[in-house]
């Protein structure tokens, strides 16, 4: 079978979502380096986000459509699982995180930091303050659901590579390395996560 390409940026927390999924199935890939917006972006993206991801004629937007796509077409354990009452439980906490957590950690809590310093101006208090409160409750959700070290069951599904990219960047910051300190079952989890292969691989330069 042919190589899928992912297109990204190392950075991106969706993406290496996906990254990672490919490492634990040993699925072997191309990553290739480009920037939101970008033409290699635009030509598949209709809203220029990154990751991109090609496989043969495929194209493809959307992290999750990527990590199912790849989970049904290539061999290895699968991180969807067969069972459809445990899929359920894979897909919920996914999509919790696509359209919840990664909005209040990520999108606005991170960046309020990330995207200023890039451009050397200071942090995006309004923004920063702003994600607090309910990053504070979606942190509290997530510490209470990995009582047992994964999301759903007792082993690694995707909807624990999904989290996990997300809560790696919050021991970078103040206000979430704060919040982490009451969530002793996430700090775990973080460390778990970071000690596979697949984290290793896909570090993520800052
Ligand atoms: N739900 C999308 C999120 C994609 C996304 O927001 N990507 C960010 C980078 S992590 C991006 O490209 N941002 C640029 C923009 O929104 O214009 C997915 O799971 O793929």
């Amino acid at each position: 079978m042919s190589k899928p390409l992912l297109i990204s940026i190392p950075q991106s927390n969706v993406g290496r979502s996906v990254q990672m999924l490919m490492e634990e199935k040993s699925v072997a890939y191309d990553f290739q380096v480009a920037r939101p917006h970008s033409d290699e972006v635009n030509a598949i993206h209709p809203l220029g986000k990154v990751p991109v991801f090609r496989h043969g004629e495929l194209t493809l937007c959307e992290s999750e459509a990527m990590a199912r796509y790849i989970d049904k077409v290539f061999d290895g354990p699968k991180f969807f699982p067969e069972d459809p009452a445990v899929c359920a439980k894979v897909d919920q906490w996914v999509s919790l995180h696509n359209t919840t957590f990664d909005i209040s950690m990520i999108r606005q809590y991170a960046l309020g930091y990330i995207l200023p310093k890039m451009a050397g101006e200071e942090p995006n208090r309004a923004q920063i303050d702003g994600a607090l409160p309910l990053m504070k409750k979606h942190l509290a959700v997530l510490n209470d659901a990995l009582a047992n070290g994964h999301l759903v069951g007792d082993s690694l599904t995707y909807a624990d590579l999904a989290v996990f990219p997300t809560l790696n960047y919050l021991p970078g910051f103040p206000e979430s390395a704060e919040m982490l300190k009451d969530c002793p079952n996430i700090t775990a989890f973080l460390e778990a996560m970071n000690g596979r292969d697949s984290a290793k691989k896909t570090v993520v330069q800052r």
